[in-house]
């Protein structure tokens, strides 16, 4: 297929978006494959589609809660802490959706998974509130989606170079391959010049922090190390956030270490659906459970790379007080 041919699955008379991407800059990423920069971030000709029919026919309610990320930063773990605080005291155990379904299939990706072929996907699983979203788009594309509707928006971020070697684990096991150091190489100079699937990371947390900085009761803004050394007070700062705080006889019953357990890398991994299961866009759920560690890049990463990263970081995050 012509790079710039548009997918089967898209309305092929619409015209805006063949003049828009004739329009837009393009690149290639790690595996050679096309991508275009739209809003001063990344992505591939399908994605590009979604986002532009997210940002056409989404309707935004007050009370959805949306959760953001640069892929690999903790999506997965913050979907599964959301839906827990969320459906907590209404199942017993065995019925809980973490323990019956991957926490992607019940918190959807806006522009990975609902808005692929439509500008008004089909909503009615949604019929109860508040309503939970994902994506990896930065903030000013997601607003954009939003029309100034009050949602709650909450961004998790990690250390660049974790990121960079989760992503590579994930993209190896997605190509049913070895985790080859070419792979790595690569992806490393992609991220560096910041042509990746949402790239560049530095401005995509930047566009998230800013926002919690100018409206903190909107965005919250976690790191996937503070949910690693401290997942009590993480918990609780989410809960509050999304206004259903632990009260004190929940606080003293154990419902937060319950919680956390329940979404525990080990657990999550653990649960047949996520040992078997894959995602209807082909993706086993396993894929999205490894280590969890913090700081497994030093296993990877040359002293290069890893300089590398620190002056681009220095130089994007200066100022900003961010630091990994
Ligand atoms: P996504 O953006 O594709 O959804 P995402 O969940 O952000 O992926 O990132 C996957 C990383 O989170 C993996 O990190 P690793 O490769 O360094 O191991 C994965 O192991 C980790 N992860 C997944 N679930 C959890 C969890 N419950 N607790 C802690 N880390 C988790």
């Amino acid at each position: 297929m012509d790079e710039k041919e548009i997918p089967k699955n898209l309305e092929s008379d619409d015209e805006e978006y063949v003049s828009l991407i004739s329009s837009l800059p393009s690149d290639i990423d790690f595996v050679g494959r096309e991508l275009f920069k739209y809003q001063e971030s990344w992505y591939g000709n399908k994605m590009l589609q979604a986002i532009l029919n997210f940002q056409r026919g989404f309707e935004p309610q007050d009370t959805d809660i949306i959760i953001a990320s640069f892929p690999k930063a903790g999506t997965t773990w913050l979907k599964a802490l959301t839906v827990a605080l969320l459906e907590r005291s209404k199942h017993s155990s065995d019925a809980h959706p973490l323990r019956l379904d991957n926490p992607h299939n019940l918190v959807p990706f806006f522009e990975l998974d609902l808005y692929l072929k439509s500008s008004k996907p089909d909503m009615t699983n949604f019929s109860s509130t508040p309503r939970i979203f994902a994506t990896h788009v930065p903030l000013h594309t997601l607003q954009e989606a939003l029309k100034n509707c009050p949602c709650k928006i909450v961004y998790v971020w990690r250390n660049l170079k974790d990121v960079l070697v989760s992503y590579w684990h994930f993209k190896s096991a997605l190509m049913k391959v070895e985790a080859e150091r070419s792979l790595l190489e690569s992806m490393f100079e992609s991220f560096c010049r910041g042509v990746s699937y949402g790239g560049p990371f530095w401005e995509h947390v930047l566009s998230y922090w800013r926002g919690s900085l100018e409206d903190s009761k909107h965005v919250l803004f976690l790191k996937y190390e503070e949910l690693k050394t401290d997942p009590r007070v993480q918990l609780k700062r989410l809960a509050e956030f999304l206004d259903c705080p632990f009260t004190v006889e929940e606080e003293e019953n154990g419902s937060v270490e319950e919680i956390l357990e329940l979404c525990s890398l080990r657990n999550l991994k653990n649960l047949e659906i996520n040992k078997i299961g894959i995602m209807s866009r082909g993706v086993d759920h396993k894929n999205f459970f490894r280590k969890g560690e913090v700081g497994d890049w030093k296993n990877y990463l040359t002293p290069e790379m890893e300089k590398r990263i620190d002056m681009i970081t220095e130089d994007k995050f200066g100022g900003s007080g961010l630091k990994f």
